[in-house]
């Protein structure tokens, strides 16, 4: 392939770098997931017409574009962690015009309690990060986990997110408040492994007296949630609006790190479908202020 610019790498044809799609082949609507599995599941809640549109690129960003009850929306599974959510956020936002709904359909580990198979719908994430500077000999004054402000979610967001789950699970299986978004499973999510020096033993400790309403730990959603702050109009056709991407979040519980609990994976995929079928309830009634992507030589066009 044959990429024109270095700033922003495009094929001729106007596909991105890694996502690799182009005008007409992501909705405004997106879900997006870690797992490949998850993503395929959910793909077949979708429409029968038109056909839902499949691609897989060639740094496994998997993609599923159809319509959900006649609403155009597509189903993103990017892999794990921070840098791979920057890619897709980025290289989407760059060939959908109009105002975007990004909703992460995740898993986590609780903290406060919320049992394995329940849901969280954080409505705001800070960031864990592993200070390296901490981990040399010229450390002074250094914390060895770095803890960000919060980044917001879009409260409509999380309110459509909260009905249609509550609505499918009950109340007492959805449980909103702080995501913590580690940059690793193990360190900064305070797990325990011999094999490393993570000073870590003391984190939960921290996270007690410094985020008291923290429920979750996962990997993805305060650079998610901060990337949605600060994007920009710029390709929207009306530029009146300045943030262009609303943003929410759901999570299965899939570890308990109080009683040391993990889910049994043969629950997941009927968990997934049901959580999925919510969370494309929820995501089609998103109202945007704006006009959104022209159906017109897309691949959900009727
Ligand atoms: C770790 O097992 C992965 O699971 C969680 C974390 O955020 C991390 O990506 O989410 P997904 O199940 O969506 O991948
Ligand atoms: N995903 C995470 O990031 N952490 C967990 O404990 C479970 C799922």
């Amino acid at each position: 392939m044959v990429f024109s610019n270095a700033n922003f790498p495009m094929t001729s044809d106007g596909r991105t770098y890694h996502v690799e799609l182009k005008r007409g082949e992501c909705a405004n609507r997106v879900i997006t997931v870690g797992d490949h599995a998850r993503a395929k599941r959910m793909a077949k809640l979708l429409d029968a017409e038109p056909p839902v549109f499949e691609y897989m690129s060639h740094r496994n960003f998997y993609t599923a574009t159809g319509r959900y009850n006649g609403v155009p929306v597509s189903i993103i599974a990017i892999g794990m962690g921070n840098a791979l959510v920057d890619f897709f956020v980025r290289e989407v936002r760059a060939v959908v015009d109009g105002p975007m709904c990004m909703i992460r359909f995740g898993s986590c580990g609780s903290l406060k309690g919320a049992n394995v198979g329940n849901f969280i719908v954080p409505d705001s994430a800070v960031g864990i990060l592993r200070n390296y500077d901490y981990f040399t000999p010229d450390n002074d004054g250094l914390q060895p986990y770095i803890i960000t402000k919060p980044a917001p979610a879009d409260p409509d967001v999380v309110e459509l997110l909260n009905d249609e789950l509550s609505k499918v699970f009950g109340d007492d299986r959805v449980h909103k408040g702080l995501n913590i978004n580690a940059d690793s499973f193990y360190s900064s999510q305070g797990r325990v492994d011999e094999n490393f020096i993570d000073h870590n033993e003391d984190l939960f400790d921290r996270i007690d007296k410094e985020l008291p309403n923290a429920v979750s730990l996962e990997m993805e959603n305060f650079i998610l949630y901060h990337l949605a702050n600060c994007s920009t109009t710029a390709p929207l056709a009306n530029k009146s609006a300045k943030k262009s991407i609303s943003v929410g979040s759901t999570m299965m519980v899939f570890a308990d790190r109080l009683s040391n609990e993990f889910i049994n994976h043969d629950t997941v995929p009927g968990l997934e479908m049901k959580g999925g079928r919510a969370v494309l309830e929820a995501i089609t009634r998103w109202v945007p202020e704006e006009q959104l992507h022209s159906d017109t030589g897309s691949v959900w066009e009727l």
